[in-house]
């Protein structure tokens, strides 16, 4: 289990996060992750500039520490959030995702227990019907807010074909997750600049065969660095990948953080999403 490596801290409110994002946990057996620095190897962000991310919050759930925060997210219209299906899970949520009743999306905030933003109700939850949490293909889920954000939080949604997805492209990760791969848990926003892959990458480090999950080229992107290091990582799922100013993953799964061997994985956004 992921959350044996985790240090438990006495303080209550602390190991209410580490288990919840500990209950966040990757398809494949983690090992030792890199520890170099919601997002490993990135760097602070402010909302300013990426408006369209979000933090989903429970502080019922998951404690006040960090405003409740337990996954990411991403604007794709003034009252709809995207986010990975994995995140709603009855497992790691502690009851079935509409019985939650304080779930908000917090926008407009890079810090967690800062001022300002806005924490919105969820008003209506979308699970993707195709989404198997065997192979973790089709993790996409889409909350409805009870009000729409203001114009300017809206991220576009890159579809099939659009250049955005070649290998090789610049694109940027966000989050508020693990900064080291070891439950060190961000209050302000990550940002790490990766590569989208080729998908036989992908294919080559997660094949069919060793374990439940495998890259499916249809439903997933994986992105990374050659040496590693720059990574999505536990509670940052669900949040943005972002490539010429769209869409175009969301952070869903990979076999520990920042390995070079074994990039992060991402729904393909322009598969599971309606553009807009
Ligand atoms: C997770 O457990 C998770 N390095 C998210 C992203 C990655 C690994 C694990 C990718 O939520």
């Amino acid at each position: 289990m992921r959350g044996t490596r985790h240090p438990i801290s006495s303080r209550r409110a602390a190991v209410g996060v580490v288990a919840a994002a500990a209950a966040v946990a990757t398809l494949v057996a983690p090992a030792p992750a890199a520890a170099d620095g919601g997002v490993v190897g990135g760097h602070t962000a402010q909302v300013a500039d990426a408006p369209w991310v979000v933090a989903l919050s429970s502080r019922d759930r998951f404690g006040r520490t960090r405003a409740g925060q337990f996954c990411g997210g991403v604007v794709i219209a003034p009252a709809k959030v995207a986010t990975a299906a994995h995140c709603l899970r009855e497992d790691v949520l502690g009851v079935a995702p509409d019985r939650l009743e304080d779930l908000k999306v917090i926008a407009g905030r890079s810090s967690l227990l800062g001022p300002g933003g806005y924490e919105v109700p969820v008003s209506a939850i979308w699970i993707n019907p195709a989404y198997d949490p065997d192979s973790n293909s089709g993790d996409v889920a889409v909350l409805t807010l009870a009000q729409r954000l203001p114009d300017g939080y809206t991220i576009p949604v890159a579809r099939a074909g659009d250049a955005a997805y070649t290998p090789g492209t610049a694109a940027t990760v966000y989050g508020w997750g693990d900064t080291t791969g070891q439950g060190t848990y961000a209050s302000r926003l990550h940002a790490a600049e990766v590569s989208v892959l080729p998908d036989e990458s992908c294919a080559r480090a997660y094949p069919a065969g060793k374990g439940p999950a495998r890259y499916r080229a249809d439903t997933m992107l994986c992105a990374g660095t050659d040496q590693g290091g720059r990574d999505a990582c536990q509670g940052d799922s669900g949040g943005p990948l972002v490539a010429h100013g769209r869409l175009i993953g969301l952070v869903s799964w990979g076999s520990g953080c920042g390995r070079a061997d074994s990039p992060g994985v991402y729904t393909r956004a322009s598969t599971l999403l309606p553009p807009s």
